[in-house]
């Protein structure tokens, strides 16, 4: 596995220095200054790309090149911002950038509804709290057609929660879930958030599926060209949120996208701690099923319970087995190698880690803080490195 390691750009806390200390080889990283729908232009890329390997590192995945929502919608100037995309990689191409992570959750990004769950030891994590999104849903929203999603428990229960709340509480739960959790590039004010809710009133999960494959279809001539793998991350969390669907959660669902679009260049981000939110997801079936396209590791695990609140677990713990994780990552690598394939190093990145020791002084960015990633990185390097010298 390539070690890589998320950089935000010039003004994150965490510095590429810091990055080579923690020994990763590769930077998945972003122009998040350029608004979603813009081309990338070939200077503005070149610049960034200069800054990463100055310190002494290579820019290998792009992490992410956003979808308008337009596109995801099928609405308005979605044709140009297709060409737009087309456009961005060509040039990403043209740098010698050839893997681009992108997501297709409509409205939302990945989703929290508290960054600074303190654990047992003191650091803490991110997490998830199903009453807290219900209540945030049902009476800070105060979305139409709420009340009909839930069941008469569910409803009493979040009312009880949302009545706990104090002010502080409720701004500090809305800006958890709509303020735009980093590399989410957009966020919302309530009255925004509510009118992107209803533009998804007529689309249905069969809809935005077809609008994900219509993009893939327009997209693949030139990812094919350009030699650009692009790999889909899954929803996080991995389940329609606000009524609006979701369509990259489950293993049905990406069968259905690789059948739909067989390029290889349609590939995965496979994100264990996404797909690990959901007790029916089999990860080791999922991943070794399409294993051939899985471009990108995002390796984490998450500790969800029976009520449907989850946390991000230690890396190597959690309801991930990374073990075999691990595993079926190095057995695709030296399939790849056999086969003669030029991809047989996939960029891993440990995603998330808790914010710890120095770290609990600083202003980070949500789970990705220094000192909890280079833990997670070195969990998942020594595992790597134990399967391959006990007669992998
Ligand atoms: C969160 C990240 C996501 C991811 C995007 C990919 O930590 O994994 O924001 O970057 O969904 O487009």
């Amino acid at each position: 596995m390539k070690e890589s390691f998320r950089w935000y750009g010039p003004n994150d806390v965490v510095t590429l220095a810091t990055i080579r200390q923690a020994g990763a080889k590769t930077v998945v990283s972003a122009l998040h200054n350029i608004p979603n729908g813009e081309v990338w232009g070939v200077k503005e890329i070149k610049a960034h790309q200069t800054i990463i390997e100055k310190a002494g590192l290579e820019w290998g995945v792009v992490e992410s090149v956003p979808i308008h929502e337009d596109i995801k919608q099928r609405i308005g100037d979605f044709e140009v911002y297709i060409e737009n995309y087309k456009k961005t990689l060509e040039n990403l191409s043209r740098c010698g950038i050839h893997t681009v992570c992108y997501n297709f959750m409509p409205v939302l990004d990945w989703t929290r509804t508290h960054l600074y769950k303190t654990l047992e030891d003191g650091s803490t994590a991110l997490s998830y709290e199903i009453n807290a999104l219900r209540a945030f849903d049902l009476y800070i929203v105060k979305r139409v057609h709420a009340q009909q999603d839930y069941s008469a428990q569910e409803i009493y229960v979040a009312k009880r929660y949302y009545e706990s709340l104090d002010d502080l509480q409720i701004k500090s739960l809305t800006k958890s879930i709509i303020a735009g959790l980093p590399g989410a590039e957009e966020g919302y004010t309530m009255e925004q958030f509510n009118k992107q809710i209803g533009g998804y009133s007529n689309i249905d999960t069969e809809t935005l599926r077809s609008h994900l494959i219509e993009f893939l279809k327009a997209l693949m001539p030139t990812a094919e060209a350009c030699k650009i793998n692009m790999c889909i991350h899954p929803d996080d969390p991995p389940y329609s949120l606000f009524g609006i669907p979701r369509v990259v959660s489950s293993a049905a669902d990406i069968d259905l996208l690789f059948d739909a679009v067989p390029s290889l260049n349609n590939g995965l981000t496979f994100c264990t701690g996404s797909f690990g939110v959901r007790a029916d997801n089999n990860l080791l079936e999922m991943f070794t099923k399409h294993a051939e396209r899985i471009h990108f590791l995002h390796f984490r695990s998450t500790q969800r319970d029976e009520e449907g609140n989850f946390h991000e677990a230690n890396h190597l713990e959690g309801d991930v087995d990374m073990y075999a994780m691990v595993k079926a990552a190095l057995t695709e690598e030296r399939k790849r190698k056999n086969l003669g394939r030029k991809d047989c190093e996939i960029p891993m990145r440990p995603d998330h880690g808790h914010q710890m020791l120095d770290d609990l002084n600083k202003t980070t960015n949500p789970g990705y803080s220094a000192i909890g990633r280079l833990k997670g990185l070195a969990e998942l390097r020594g595992l790597a490195m134990g399967i391959m010298r006990s007669g992998f």
